[in-house]
């Protein structure tokens, strides 16, 4: 399987992030997460890991304003220019504002009011190599969607299924960090700048409809921003009831789309405590979905942070839950571009990756 991977992630280590009740703590997103799945995936006699090309700034534009693709461009550089009397800050190792706009009808011209308007939460702190990193990131996912598309598929590309004569459909996938699925069009949040799911998504759309599926613990509320009035990306998401967990204000029931895109949107709030058993019982439903809608391709944002043992979760998905999920979205048949998303128990984190991936190879 190819593997889309870039040092570049290692740009953007904010040395910490502010948990609820204003904690400081140290900075959940890691560069070592990024090594423990490497290392998980280097054991296996699958992975194929490339650079990813750079695709420039257009697929990018697709998904995101230009204003905010700007602000994040610039960001750094602004926080490091404002005066000490409008910053009040004295390290400045991270820009994150501490005024939020619930209105988003103005633009401030300070920095921190437009970090305010841009950045959803405490978990998104900008830092000097934030942009780059974000930007190798959705390469890597723009890389895996082009290593499924159509174009790509030439007689001998993809293995040969034991079946004689019948190929197994390609799949790829992105190592993404930072991760993407709660990025909205116009604003970072949950550890995420750019939507990399999304832009891979958006991207696959010129070879006909895509369904995306977000498998990560947390709601996929930037996605579901993104693709809310759209009918030609089925979008769905499995995640812990927003009614108690991050983020909140998206991931509900009711929400199905709006104008063109109404019935095009799912999302499968879960309870506290789901096991394997249920969660599995909730995903055929989702995949029954995907199956009725006949996407040309599939995305997955796949988070491994509903699994028993992660810090920011509360699901008690185990390694062979994590195997069952991947076979159970392996057996549509789709050509699959899987994106990384969450997952924070660093020991954990490359053994469930791997027992996701090992049923697409
Ligand atoms: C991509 C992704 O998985 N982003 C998740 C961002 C979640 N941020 C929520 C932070 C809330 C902190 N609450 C800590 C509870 C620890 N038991
Ligand atoms: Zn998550």
């Amino acid at each position: 399987m190819k593997i889309f991977y870039s040092e570049t992630h290692r740009q953007h280590d904010p040395a910490f992030e502010v948990f609820d009740g204003g904690q400081r703590v140290p900075y959940l997103e890691s560069p070592e997460r990024m090594d423990r799945i490497l290392n998980a995936l280097r054991k296996t006699d699958w992975a194929d890991f490339e650079e990813p090309r750079d695709f420039g700034l257009d697929p990018i534009r697709a998904v995101h304003s230009d204003a905010y693709l700007t602000f994040l461009a610039s960001a750094w550089t602004e926080w490091l220019g404002a005066s000490p009397e409008t910053s009040a800050a004295s390290d400045k190792t991270a820009l994150l504002p501490a005024t939020f706009a619930a209105k988003r009808d103005q633009m401030p011209e300070s920095i921190l009011g437009k970090a305010g308007f841009f950045l959803l939460d405490l978990s998104v702190p900008v830092v000097e190599g934030t942009y780059a990193a974000a930007l190798a990131s959705a390469n890597c996912a723009l890389s895996a969607a082009q290593a499924i598309a159509p174009i790509a598929q030439s007689p001998n590309s993809h293995p040969l299924s034991p079946i004689p004569n019948l190929r197994l459909p390609p799949s790829a996938f992105a190592l993404c960090r930072p991760p993407g699925h709660h990025a909205g069009r116009e604003i970072a949040g949950g550890y995420c700048f750019l939507n990399n799911a999304a832009i891979a998504a958006q991207w696959l759309t010129q070879f006909g409809k895509i369904a995306l599926l977000d498998v990560d613990y947390h709601a996929g509320n930037g996605t579901q921003d993104i693709f809310y009035s759209r009918s030609d990306v089925l979008t769905i998401s499995i995640h812990a009831d927003p009614s108690f967990e991050y983020p909140y204000y998206a991931g509900y029931a009711t929400e199905t789309g709006e104008g063109a895109g109404l019935g095009f949107h799912h999302n499968y709030p879960l309870p506290t405590g789901i096991d394997d058993a249920a969660y599995l019982q909730t995903l055929a439903h989702a995949l029954g979905v995907i199956a009725d809608y006949r996407p040309s391709s599939l995305v997955i944002s796949l988070g491994v942070d509903a699994y028993e043992h992660d810090p920011l979760g509360t699901f008690k998905i185990t390694r062979n839950g994590f195997t069952g999920i991947g076979q159970r979205i392996a057996a549509l048949g789709l050509p699959t571009a899987i994106i990384m998303e969450g997952g924070y128990n660093t020991d954990a984190l490359g053994e469930n990756v791997a027992a996701f991936l090992q049923n697409f190879r």
